[in-house]
């Protein structure tokens, strides 16, 4: 039996198969969890059913997350068809193309600064706002983050700021929900080849660097961020809150590679 048997998760931010998302909502699939899913646009709408359909799941529902109504309407679904919810995961963030390569400085714009911390990170305490009636004991909720929240990496720019706000958020959610036996942690994954990660300049090397560098000299999969994410929001994490963890293949320890 596996250890999600019994548990609702809700996993927002599939794409495509390449999506951490969906490596995400297979391993728990695999462990026994069943699975609602949410696609940003109609233009994703076939894709993500498709995908559904594979952890078979029919629970697939529009959400844009800039969307308060959107999201109150996931709300009203789940409550009709789960009445409880006990996961939740969001695998989404967005920053304006032009403002992720170059100087920093010289590109970032408010309007760019707004959007990036109002979909990557907003969003997160916006779902467990709006979640919160169905949350119960033993739910947990997990957000992706990237190394860029405390370290610096080009042309990552706003998107830095908006992952680190994405951590803050994530332990005041940790400290408030807590007293009510309710779970968040984010996962800091390392760099992946998915649909945001296309057409990112400098990407391949960003990938080469990580297998000649991190301690395991290699980069880490969906599967492995979805292993990692089904722990984390199972009881066996049952003690863990408040918690960044880093499925990076170690990038995050180094501090000069021996080469
Ligand atoms: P992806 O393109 O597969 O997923 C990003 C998702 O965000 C998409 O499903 C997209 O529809 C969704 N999205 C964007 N704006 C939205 C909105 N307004 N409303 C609803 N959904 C919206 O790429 P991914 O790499 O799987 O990204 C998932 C998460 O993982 C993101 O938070 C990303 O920052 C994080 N992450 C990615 C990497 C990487 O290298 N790929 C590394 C660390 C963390
Ligand atoms: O979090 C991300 C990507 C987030 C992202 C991607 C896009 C591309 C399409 C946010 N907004 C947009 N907006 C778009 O229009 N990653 C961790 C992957 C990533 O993105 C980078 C990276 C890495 C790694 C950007 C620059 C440098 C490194």
């Amino acid at each position: 039996m596996g250890f999600l048997t019994g548990k609702r998760a809700l996993v927002v931010g599939v794409a495509s198969d390449r999506s951490i998302a969906w490596g995400i909502a297979e391993a728990m699939a695999r462990e026994g969890a069943e699975i609602a899913y949410t696609y940003q646009n109609d233009k994703l709408k076939e894709r993500v059913e498709e995908l559904a359909g594979q952890t078979g799941s029919r629970l697939v529902m529009p959400l844009d997350v800039a969307e308060d109504a959107q999201i109150d309407a996931v709300c009203d679904t789940l409550r009709r068809e789960w009445a409880q919810v006990d996961v939740i995961v969001h695998s989404v963030a967005f920053a304006p193309r032009e403002q992720l390569s170059g100087s920093y400085v010289d590109t970032v714009t408010r309007d760019g600064f707004r959007l990036a911390q109002d979909i990557s990170s907003y969003s997160f305490v916006a779902l467990a706002k709006a979640a919160r009636p169905m949350l119960v004991p033993g739910s947990a909720l997990l957000a992706l983050s990237y190394l860029a929240a405390v370290r610096t990496i080009p042309n990552y720019n706003v998107m830095g700021p908006a992952k680190a706000s994405l951590e803050a958020n994530m332990r005041f959610m940790a400290a408030d929900l807590g007293p009510s036996g309710i779970r968040v942690n984010c996962i800091s994954a390392g760099p992946i080849k998915t649909l945001a990660a296309a057409g990112i300049g400098g990407m391949r090397i960003m990938l080469h660097y990580m297998e000649k560098t991190a301690p395991l000299r290699r980069c880490v999969t969906i599967e492995e961020v979805g292993n990692a994410a089904a722990f984390l929001c199972s009881d066996l994490a049952a003690g863990v809150t408040g918690q960044t963890l880093y499925v990076d293949a170690g990038y995050h320890v180094i501090g000069m590679s021996p080469e």
